[in-house]
């Protein structure tokens, strides 16, 4: 009952207006109306903490959708993982940890961000482990905001020397984790994001026919939604057209009534 809509990988930040946009536009042209929206990580490139709004016109398209009926859950990504309750209670939406079971229509299906699945990069899971720590990440939050920035700049320019380095493969999901996962969920579906690598690759697991379905990162041309409607799963593009278009046809509407 109710559509259900999955994005992930927008990777917001205030150097890409016209993405911010797009995403902004995408709240209040299709997510409204819907039951559901899933943000399965990486909203934003950075987060340094919910005292810090880099971006004030997504809190309030969220805090829009959410106020007009529209359930908004987020999930951690390897990037915003220092989204907060703060920013929860102010968008109204909803934390979930990673992974976090659903069930949608009498099928049970799993959802993750998709870095604990890249367990091939030792280094990248050496740097979850630190950043994730609960002590460490209070002690970050300590620090005065503009330390923090210089912090995060700092990561954020060793990282691309880091991933420039690297096998491509490295970077992939590690096919035993993902059945390690669906396995202990007992899921015949994945849904993903976090490899920038959208497909659906059709599995065994168990002996049954299972589903690992990749959520696609986005851009200032094209954003995607996977989206579950009267019990079908069906890929969903979003561009920029799609908002003018749909603001020239209210334009148009208004004028004749
Ligand atoms: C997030 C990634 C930058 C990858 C630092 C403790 C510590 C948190 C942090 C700093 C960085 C998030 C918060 C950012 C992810 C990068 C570069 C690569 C691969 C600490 C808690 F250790 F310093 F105390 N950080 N930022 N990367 O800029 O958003 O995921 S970030
Ligand atoms: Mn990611």
């Amino acid at each position: 009952s109710g559509e259900r809509l999955f994005i992930s990988d927008l990777h917001l930040s205030p150097q890409r207006p016209a993405l911010t946009q797009l995403f902004v536009d995408f709240l209040q042209d299709r997510a409204h109306g819907a039951a559901e929206l899933y943000i399965l990580g990486d909203l934003f490139d950075a987060w340094i903490g919910d005292d810090d709004d880099p971006l004030p016109a997504v809190r309030g398209g969220l805090r829009r959708l959410t106020a007009a009926g529209t359930a908004c859950s987020i999930m951690h990504g390897n990037r915003d993982f220092l989204i907060g309750r703060r920013f929860a209670r102010t968008t109204g939406c909803r934390l979930i940890r990673d992974p976090w079971r659903v069930e949608l229509g009498g099928e049970a299906v799993l959802l993750m961000h998709g870095d604990l699945l890249c367990t091939d990069d030792i280094a990248y899971q050496r740097f979850r482990r630190r950043v994730r720590n609960p002590l460490l990440q209070q002690l970050f939050l300590w620090t005065p905001r503009a330390q923090r920035r210089r912090v995060a700049d700092d990561y954020r320019r060793r990282s691309t020397t880091a991933i420039a380095e690297k096998q491509v493969e490295i970077m992939d999901v590690n096919g035993t984790a993902v059945e390690a996962q669906m396995r202990r969920f007992g899921v015949s579906r994945l849904i993903h994001g976090h490899t920038h690598r959208p497909a659906d690759h059709r599995l065994i697991i168990g002996g049954r026919p299972a589903l690992r379905q990749v959520l696609s990162d986005w851009n200032e041309e094209r954003g995607e939604a996977l989206v579950h409607r009267g019990g079908s799963w069906y890929r969903e593009a979003w561009l920029p057209a799609d908002a003018a278009a749909r603001e020239e046809r209210s334009t148009v509407s208004q004028i004749e009534t």
